[in-house]
């Protein structure tokens, strides 16, 4: 068990990146999630004296006691029924994501579930404060926690706060829509450094600021004016790209086991001439079904032949207790079930797909035996997989379909970039994939490898904390609040 002491570094994200396990006695064990940013995280934590991580454990009611997993100090926030269902399932889920993907589908709005939002928010904010050493640092990662910033400040005026959002910022036309748009705008800017995936996010996010609340902007800096005694400060908007562990990547495309993996899938699918790959969590934002028509045009009009090539759709379940996500499963698996019913030669599948979660060495070898990754994306703050597809291919193979709508775009020029509402444009793209010669592929890989593998999640990370370094110092511990 960790004990109560202060860290230097804290970041606060709504999970923890751990999973409970139970063991065959009944205790629980705590096995760590292995995403991209707790990745970052241990790489920017072992060059702090004391790091710590603020999160919910993942299960309702009362949160375990604060622990160590893998060298890190957790402390879980606890969240209930009420929290999860108000908090993350309704503000979070139901009406920040939709809103701030481009409203895809209509954003609810229930005062309530305000109430929880800010409740919860206040709960994060409290945990981090109370184990942030005095002058330290602390990261709040996404939009479910954007009032955390100015709840820590209000607290602890003393550190230097960070924020990043890993979804996109709307236009202000948009967020406009928001019922309480200006309280989030101020939650944000109680951080010193605000960051976000695309430059675009980071001008709508100033452009909000500049028209909502009449703040003053200065190129990249807002100042908060002050009050009464509250001096007027200073808040930088940044852009920061997330990327992979590429090295981590690197290594598995370097096992035999995983190799040998890619082989046989292949074969398992009936060794066609070409599979194309699609993964993503089951969200709506994520263009599946625009997607599947385009794949069921070119199997109707004759363009793609079933025996020849397979598409396997990696759909990863995903909020499935939101409306929203309920609806899309069962469109999205009708459409899957009348297109294999049209289409499938006896025994093999069109479309094999696949809803549940992979681990990351099937994964790898699913992106080594693609022809073609499929990322067609409505909106998308980065999109992790597009870069995860080309750090797995160091054999130049393969081409990557990328909507302009995912983040990547921005930094991946070289894929076959589409507008993923232009089906006839998709349509094409992927014919184009499918036929592209290996000098192109070769060509195209090259230069986005170059791009991924020279920036890699740990040099996002300590590039964020770089700058958050850099924005000025915070007030003494002692002074007023
Ligand atoms: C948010 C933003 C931004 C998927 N299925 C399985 C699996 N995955 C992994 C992928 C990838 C990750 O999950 C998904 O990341 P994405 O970036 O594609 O999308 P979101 O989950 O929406 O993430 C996004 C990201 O935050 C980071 O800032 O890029 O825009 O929406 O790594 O490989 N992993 C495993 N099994 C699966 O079945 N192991």
């Amino acid at each position: 068990m960790a004990s109560q002491e202060l860290h230097d570094l804290v970041v606060v994200a709504n999970r923890l990146p751990v999973d409970a396990k139970t063991l065959p006695d009944g205790a629980t064990e705590w096995v760590t999630s292995p995403g991209g940013l707790v990745t970052a995280m241990e790489s920017v934590m072992r060059n702090v004296d004391s790091a710590a991580w603020v999160g919910w454990a993942g299960s309702p009611g009362e949160a375990p006691e604060p622990f160590r997993a893998d060298g890190m100090d957790l402390y879980p926030v606890s969240l209930d029924a009420t929290d999860i269902e108000k908090y993350y399932e309704g503000f979070s889920n139901a009406t920040l994501w939709p809103l701030y993907h481009d409203v895809i589908v209509d954003p609810a709005y229930h005062r309530t579930w305000w109430d929880t939002y800010v409740s919860a928010n206040r709960r994060f904010a409290k945990a981090a404060a109370a184990v942030t050493a005095p002058g330290g640092t602390i990261w709040v990662h996404d939009y479910q926690l954007q009032l955390v910033p100015e709840m820590i400040r209000s607290e602890r005026p003393d550190v230097r706060i960070g924020f990043f959002n890993h979804i996109p910022f709307p236009p202000v036309e948009l967020f406009s829509q928001l019922p309480k748009r200006n309280q989030v705008l101020r939650g944000l800017l109680g951080a010193d450094l605000v960051g976000f995936q695309r430059e675009s996010d980071t001008l709508n996010f100033l452009a909000s600021v500049r028209h909502l609340l009449g703040y003053q902007v200065d190129q990249r800096t807002v100042t908060v004016p002050g009050i009464g005694a509250v001096e007027p400060r200073d808040v930088i908007a940044g852009t920061f790209p997330i990327s992979l562990d590429t090295q981590a990547v690197t290594e598995l495309t370097e096992d035999p086991e995983i190799k040998e993996r890619a082989r046989q899938l292949r074969h398992d699918l009936g060794d066609p001439e070409n599979v194309v790959l699609g993964v993503d969590r089951l969200d709506y934002t994520k263009g599946i079904r625009h997607r599947l028509k385009a794949w069921g045009e070119l199997l109707n009009d004759g363009s793609i032949d079933p025996r020849e090539t397979v598409l396997v759709q990696v759909a990863t379940p995903s909020r499935e207790r939101v409306d929203a996500y309920r609806q899309l499963r069962d469109e999205v698996e009708l459409t899957v079930g009348r297109i294999n019913g049209d289409h499938a030669p006896i025994g093999r599948p069109a479309i094999s797909y696949l809803h549940r979660s992979f681990n990351r060495r099937d994964m790898t070898a699913l992106y080594m035996a693609a022809d073609v990754v499929l990322v067609t994306a409505l909106r998308d703050g980065m999109n992790l997989v597009a870069k995860e597809y080309v750090a797995s291919r160091p054999d130049l193979r393969g081409v990557l379909v990328l909507s302009e709508f995912a983040g990547a775009a921005d930094e991946l020029r070289a894929a076959l970039l589409v507008n993923p509402h232009d089906i006839d444009e998709l349509k094409s793209a992927a014919l184009r994939a499918l036929s592209m010669p290996e000098e192109e592929q070769e060509e195209m890989m090259t230069s986005l490898r170059r791009q991924v593998l020279d920036h890699d999640v740990q040099s996002w990370a300590k590039h964020f904390l770089d700058e958050l370094e850099a924005v000025g110092e915070p007030a003494p511990p002692s002074a007023p609040i």
